[in-house]
């Protein structure tokens, strides 16, 4: 039987292999956006759920397919639980990933704040037409870190250091980070959701 497509509703790549692997042993193909009709997405605000259900609702309204999206961040306890959903933006448009890593470090050392704990946080949601969404949330709480470690997964990984690890995010061994990830919990739980209505 042909799997049914799921689109991944993001233009991060990090994010859509980790979506693909995530999703593996479900009966779904887990495409990405490209070689599709564009979609227009509406402006991203500063709530998690809204914006992640704004992603994968733009998707699958406009090529009427499943659709997946999340909106994911990091929240810093010192600097009051910023960037949080901001954190794509986070020191301005410009940057990429190392420019951001970089501004944190910089806003962290310049506060001269002593405690740099924090979290990422994921919302996923997954919109099938005619169906209601599936919400689902994971947090994975930690520490950021200085100099920047690791080569594996994107974003904040080199900076970011699980608790329970002596490792950033970026050196875990394969598998790992989606084992603990804010992402891996958050899609254990639509695993669950969708296994149940799939009856896989
Ligand atoms: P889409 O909206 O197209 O999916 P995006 O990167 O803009 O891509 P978000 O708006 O959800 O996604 O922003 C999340 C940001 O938080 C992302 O750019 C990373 O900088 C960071 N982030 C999220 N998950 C992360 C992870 O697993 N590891 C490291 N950084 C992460």
């Amino acid at each position: 039987m042909a799997r049914r497509a799921l689109v991944a509703a993001t233009s991060n790549p990090g994010k859509l292999e980790e979506f693909r692997t995530l999703l593996a042993d479900l009966p779904l193909r887990v495409v990405s956006l490209e070689g599709l009709d564009p979609v227009r997405f509406p402006e991203e605000g500063s709530d998690y759920a809204a914006n992640a259900l704004a992603k994968a609702q733009a998707v699958a309204d406009q090529l009427g397919q499943w659709a997946v999206a999340d909106d994911s961040g990091l929240e810093v306890s010192a600097l009051g639980g910023a960037p949080g959903p901001l954190s794509a933006r986070f020191g301005g448009a410009g940057l990429d990933d190392a420019g951001r890593v970089a501004h944190l470090l910089r806003t962290l050392e310049e506060q001269g704040a002593q405690d740099w704990s924090g979290r990422f946080v994921c919302v996923a949601s997954l919109v099938r037409p005619g169906l209601d969404p599936l919400m689902v949330h994971g947090e994975c709480p930690g520490r950021i870190v200085t100099p920047a470690r690791g080569r594996a997964g994107f974003g904040y990984d080199p900076i970011f250091m699980p608790e329970g690890f002596d490792a950033t995010m970026a050196e875990l061994p394969p598998g790992e980070k989606d084992r603990i990830s804010h992402r891996g919990r958050a899609f254990a739980r639509l695993r669950e959701a969708l296994s149940i209505e799939m009856s896989v």
